[in-house]
């Protein structure tokens, strides 16, 4: 009776405590030590739980080296360790995943016209090169299930490079248990380059289960993966992109995740082959989850405490998926209907079947000790239809899963709210036969933390309008400047009493802290950037991240830059903008916002040292 009891405490407590002990040893939890030592206390009843507490330790630890899961399936090590060491032996051009030296005559417009990532230095790249082990120390040690399902990888491709192409199909044999592979799917859509044809159909023919698939005209990206998939013969289907590598040991820790759970989506984690001189590294941030603004543009948000693991290689998480990379079951993905065929050519598909997956019973994760790099290309090579199919995409995704959080976006484009999305019935049953959940869950139990980085109402700006220099009577102007040219002084457009084209003098001081071209309904996503304590403040991409692109507007109107302690000046006669040491009584560091919100400004300057 008592082991009954034991069992079915140990089972319901798990998360708790292993949520517990994790907060305590990484940020040093206070309410954890709290408790400890509230059960530290003499009496039976604590001592039960203090015990429970340090077998739970315990057995994390053990879990490492014990072969079986609490269900009796055996776990095992699944790396390859002869080829490991066999690549870890090889030398040459590009082996190990670092750079390319290249030379000026490689670096031509040509290497890249084609591709849109330089050829010439893939060509120069072994098919079969090495990859630096960057996976977190802790994938190492660690076993899966003794028993996979196996997976057909489906890799659609449009005129892809022949040897980026080569090189992701040798990495996926090469990097895998031969076991686990039951077929490399090869989906050309429609390509007319000579290397695809035949020369693609006699080299694949050395490896019996590769297979080639052709569509009869150009369908898009969507259409051929879903050929792939309605052909893959596989337990799991696993989507690659034409232009990867494969990481050591990358196949494993997927499928285990979908072995223990087969209503769960996994994606590795995407490391990036430059596309320059094809060194592999991480992404910036690297571990991300995946998550949208409201204008449907993909971003990467920080994993928040809370769903931080004790083991930082554990899987984790993730609202949505980047896009081409993941594996799922192929019965489940069909179950979810496959991707919805109304869909075209390309875009938005990765918020469709990520918000199913998570409304429709299953859930989707990111696996840290699973690493495929990616070619992010210079430039897309090849002619894609116009916004308007993205535009329909989108507009159907929102009218079928996102039901009153789509307003958020015809809001911020009105353009998509009288688009027609086409027939959406099927996709509407789809979602009622599956009673999938609504899509206010999916934003407050799986996206909660969205909001605090992209919330679907902009929260009010500090300040906008024109920004007036006291000292000069000058405006700040962007004059249409590129990104990263400097911003210059210019008579306000406002006195001049013409419409002046070719100028940019509306900005808006954010709620989140930044300056931005445009009036607070419609900014610019280009803010203020200043390097130093004495460099030219520039224009440059918005990184959302404070840092140099954080402004404090003060009382004694000066614009305060916090990361170099440092103000922003100006000089009439040559009409620069730049940082300076503050002197709030000179007038060339005083500026004048034509409207403010002294509330917002107010809450922005409270916790400052003024
Ligand atoms: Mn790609």
């Amino acid at each position: 009776m008592k082991i009954i009891f034991f069992f079915f405490f140990f089972n319901c407590c798990h998360r708790v405590i292993c949520q517990l002990t994790a907060e305590s040893l990484s940020v040093g939890c206070p309410q954890f030590w709290w408790f400890l030592s509230l059960s530290r206390g003499p009496d039976k009843y604590s001592r039960f739980w203090y015990s429970l507490i340090n077998f739970q330790v315990a057995s994390y630890v053990r879990q490492k080296k014990d072969p079986y899961f609490g269900d009796g399936q055996r776990k095992k090590d699944w790396h390859n360790k002869e080829a490991i060491r066999r690549d870890s032996e090889r030398v040459g051009n590009g082996e190990q995943g670092k750079p390319y030296p290249m030379t000026d005559a490689e670096r031509v417009d040509q290497a890249y016209r084609e591709n849109g990532f330089n050829i010439f230095v893939s060509d120069k790249i072994s098919l079969n090169r090495s990859l630096p082990d960057i996976r977190h120390p802790n994938c190492k040690n660690k076993l899966y299930l003794e028993k996979l399902p196996n997976t057909s990888v489906i890799i659609p491709f449009h005129n892809e490079g022949w040897s980026s192409l080569l090189r992701t199909v040798h990495s996926v044999l090469n990097r895998s248990p031969p076991e686990l592979i039951a077929e490399i799917v090869l989906v050309d859509d429609f390509s007319d380059r000579e290397h695809l044809k035949k020369r693609l159909e006699d080299y694949m023919a050395q490896f019996p289960n590769v297979r080639i698939l052709r569509t009869k005209k150009r369908e898009g990206l969507i259409r051929t993966r879903m050929l792939g998939a309605s052909m893959a013969i596989g337990d799991v289907i696993t989507f690659l992109d034409s232009h990867c590598e494969a990481n050591v040991n990358w196949l494993p820790p997927l499928l285990d995740r979908i072995a223990r759970n087969r209503k769960t989506i996994v994606c590795p984690m995407i490391d990036v082959i430059d596309h320059d001189h094809f060194g592999y590294e991480t992404q910036a941030g690297d571990a991300m989850r995946g998550a949208f603004d409201w204008e449907m543009y993909y971003k990467r948000i920080p994993i928040p405490p809370e769903l931080q693991k004790l083991d930082p290689s554990d899987p984790f998480e993730s609202p949505v998926m980047a896009g081409g990379l993941f594996a799922v079951d192929r019965k489940w993905f069909w179950e979810l209907g496959g991707y919805d065929a109304g869909l075209e050519i390309w875009g938005g598909e990765q918020y469709e079947i990520s918000f199913k997956v998570w409304m429709c019973g299953g859930r989707m994760e990111d696996i840290p000790c699973s690493r495929v790099g990616h070619i992010y290309r210079k430039y897309v090579p090849y002619k894609v239809p116009t916004g308007v199919s993205l535009a329909r995409n989108l507009k159907r995704v929102a009218e079928v899963w996102m039901d009153e959080y789509a307003e958020y976006i015809y809001q911020r484009r009105p353009e998509y709210r009288h688009l027609s999305a086409g027939d959406v019935t099927a996709q509407k049953e789809l979602r009622n036969n599956l009673n999938c959940k609504s899509f206010k869950w999916f934003m407050s139990e799986v996206a909660w933390d969205l909001p605090k980085f992209y919330p679907p109402v902009e929260p009010p700006a500090a300040a906008w309008g024109e920004i007036r220099n006291v000292g000069t009577g000058l405006c700040v102007d962007t004059k249409h400047g590129a990104l990263g040219s400097p911003l210059r002084l210019e008579s306000c457009v406002k006195d001049r009493g013409e419409a002046a084209w070719n100028n940019v003098q509306v900005f808006t001081f954010s709620w989140r802290e930044d300056i931005r071209p445009g009036d607070p309904q419609h900014t610019k996503k280009f803010c203020f950037d200043a390097i130093s304590h004495s460099s030219p403040v520039t224009l440059y991409d918005c990184h959302g991240m404070k840092g140099n692109q954080l402004w404090r507007y003060r009382r004694d109107k000066t614009l305060y830059h916090p990361v170099s302690s440092s103000c922003m000046d100006c000089s009439e006669s040559d009409r620069k903008i730049f940082m300076n040491s503050c002197n709030p009584s000179s007038p060339t560091q005083q500026w004048i916002f034509e409207h403010t919100n002294s509330t917002v400004l107010e809450k922005f300057n409270r916790n400052l040292d003024l």
